[in-house]
């Protein structure tokens, strides 16, 4: 019996990655570092989870030293403000099922790996205040030692629940994303993003190409899907 739904961010509630791609852009330029991260090395980049290790990453590809740390923070910075002057949308059918969620006295959670400050700023910006508060559990990046695929913040999650993982269902966009939530036991319903579209969800309950597809509809899919998990 399913008792918890348990989302992923970034791809999975909304199709932020282009905002986080255009934030590190203008972090580059702020601190002075020559680079330009494309939509073509950007995916490629995205097999790092966490920002500031993807800093990281990219700067031991090409063999250079920059504050990591601190182009991030102005990342994340230039990120929020854009969350909340912009117009950004969560994904079709994602506000219904949060909303039927409730309804169903199903519990709501959150388990990402960017930053409490960028989940706050886009459920605000999309959900608002009154509907950020049903989310029994946010759990982020910075609370784990190790990013997804590692299972660490999905762990959170299900302590903070009291839940086992058999009792929740995970929605992700992402390998990592799956990865992570399969090794702590939660079945996981796939809804790909423009960046991960070609990643290896082997493992998933579902694969759908967003949450208002027919094989989902609340009224009809998540009873299936319950009763599969
Ligand atoms: C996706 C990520 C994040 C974002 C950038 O997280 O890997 O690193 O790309 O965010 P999710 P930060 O688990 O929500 O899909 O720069 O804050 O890390
Ligand atoms: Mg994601």
């Amino acid at each position: 019996m399913i008792r918890a739904l348990i989302f992923d961010v970034d791809g999975t509630l909304a199709e932020t990655e282009e905002i986080h791609r255009e934030a590190f852009n203008e972090a580059f330029v702020a601190c002075g570092v020559g680079w330009f991260w494309d939509q073509a090395l950007y995916g490629k980049l995205l097999r790092t989870t966490g920002g500031r290790e993807r800093i990281l990453a990219h700067a031991a590809t090409i063999g250079c030293e920059v504050d990591a740390a601190a182009i991030h923070t102005r990342k994340t910075n230039i990120y929020n403000d854009k969350i909340r002057t912009g117009s950004i949308a969560l994904r079709p059918g994602v506000e219904a099922l949060i909303e039927h969620a409730r309804r169903s006295d199903l519990a709501l959670a959150i388990a990402t790996t960017t930053s409490r400050a960028n989940v706050t700023s886009l459920l605000q910006a999309t959900l608002g205040r009154t509907r950020l508060g049903w989310f029994s559990s946010i759990r982020t990046g910075e609370d784990v030692a190790a990013k997804k695929p590692d299972p660490q913040v999905y762990r959170l999650v299900l302590d903070d629940l009291g839940l086992n993982g058999r009792d929740c269902l995970a929605f992700e966009d992402s390998e990592n994303g799956l990865r992570a939530a399969n090794a702590a036991g939660i079945a996981t319903v796939i809804t790909p993003s423009v960046y991960s579209a070609k990643d290896d969800f082997t493992g998933a309950v579902s694969i759908l190409p967003d949450l208002q597809s027919p094989d989902f509809w609340p009224e009809k899919g998540l009873p299936a899907l319950v009763r599969l998990s």
